[in-house]
């Protein structure tokens, strides 16, 4: 069936008809933005972007010549359409103003242009991640309109550049996944309503950090290795790519939980992923398909934000994992966890050899 397919632009037209058709209107922005970058990462080697730019991005990281271009590709793209107030990259220090020869509209637009970027050279997927913010006027934006909670998200999504692009977003009723068909150029309706396994045995952390963790986190993972001859009494797998779009979508496609946690490896960072443009859209995804999104000690969504590039710790996936790990956390916390050890009995134990 050709021409019965629903797409992005039928869907989010329908899905936003009304209080909030500007924002069906942004979000074909951004999936025009999202064509563009698809093109340049499609071309690999040859787009001639390869390797690293000469700056240094605001995390103080090495920027890539092609998060650049993602950047550019998506501020040129939505800045012109009216519906904005402002935007906020991960790859500028400040809010960005809308030029005072477009009109201004309620929205704001933060994005991580290209997530995953330090994988783009050796050829594994990567994405652009966004979320959107309503005011309740048009007009300029100011810092403190984008700190806001992640409940109060209108919109997010995320695009994976892989064997297929795709483009996941949710408006705040389910979760919903479209894939580029290139020969027409429109997104198409694949996944509609996706539903995260509410088991799984399958966990995704950087391992290298692991004396950097904390207790319950060392503990779950451990108890996540040791499989069937430990208290979980089943083997698990696990996989890592460093692209958090990635995981997150084989998360939304099968399940799993997806961590990268609180560690003490930079006491000045409390975890790597940054709370607006990563932990915030990515956490909506993962509760609108029934999923769980944790700090490990409370809701991502309910985190206030202090700054535009403030990091946040992330474990997210299958409720039934989440839940276990945010009780081990409590526990740590309690001091439920460490065996009771009573100071006077060990002195006048009679069982002491
Ligand atoms: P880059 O965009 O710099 O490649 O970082 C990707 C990321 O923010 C996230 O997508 C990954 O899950 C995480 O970092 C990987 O971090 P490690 O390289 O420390 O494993």
């Amino acid at each position: 069936m050709l021409f019965g397919r629903t797409t992005l632009s039928k869907f989010v037209i329908e899905q936003t008809r009304g209080q909030h058709s500007e924002l069906g209107a942004l979000l074909i922005d951004v999936a025009a933005a999202v064509k563009s970058i698809s093109a340049l990462v499609g071309k690999g080697a040859l787009s001639g972007f390869s390797g690293y730019a000469a700056a240094t991005n605001v995390q103080g990281e090495a920027q890539k010549k092609i998060d650049v271009l993602a950047n550019e590709a998506i501020l040129r793209h939505c800045e012109w359409g009216g519906q904005l107030a402002g935007m906020a990259s991960e790859e500028l220090e400040a809010p960005y103003r809308i030029p005072d020869d477009y009109p201004r509209g309620r929205y704001l637009l933060v994005f991580d242009p290209l997530d995953g970027s330090s994988n783009s050279d050796v050829n594994v997927s990567v994405g652009s991640i966004f979320s959107i913010l309503a005011r309740s006027t048009a007009g300029e934006a100011q810092k403190a309109d984008f700190l806001r909670p992640g409940l109060e998200q209108v919109a997010a999504g995320y695009a994976i550049y892989g064997p297929a692009t795709m483009l996941v977003l949710t408006v705040g009723s389910g979760t919903h996944g479209f894939t580029l068909d290139r020969e027409s150029g429109n997104f198409i309706l694949t996944h509609p309503d996706i539903r995260v396994p509410v088991e799984t045995r399958e966990f995704a952390i950087n391992t290298s950090n692991e004396r950097f963790w904390e207790p319950p986190v060392q503990r779950y993972v451990a108890e996540c290795k040791a499989g069937r001859s430990g208290i979980r009494g089943a083997d698990f797998n696990m996989r890592w790519i460093a692209s958090m779009v990635a995981e997150v979508h084989r998360i939304l496609m099968r399940g799993g939980i997806f961590m990268y946690p609180k560690d003490h490896k930079d006491p000045a960072k409390p975890g790597r992923l940054r709370l607006l443009y990563e932990a915030n859209p990515m956490a909506m995804l993962i509760e609108q398909a029934g999923g769980a999104a944790s700090t490990g000690r409370g809701r991502i969504l309910e985190v206030a934000p202090e700054a535009l590039h403030q990091r946040v710790p992330v474990i997210l996936g299958s409720r039934e994992e989440v839940e276990r790990l945010e009780r081990y956390h409590h526990e740590y916390d309690t001091g439920a966890d460490r065996p009771f050890v009573s100071p006077l009995f060990a002195e006048r134990s009679l069982f002491r050899d």
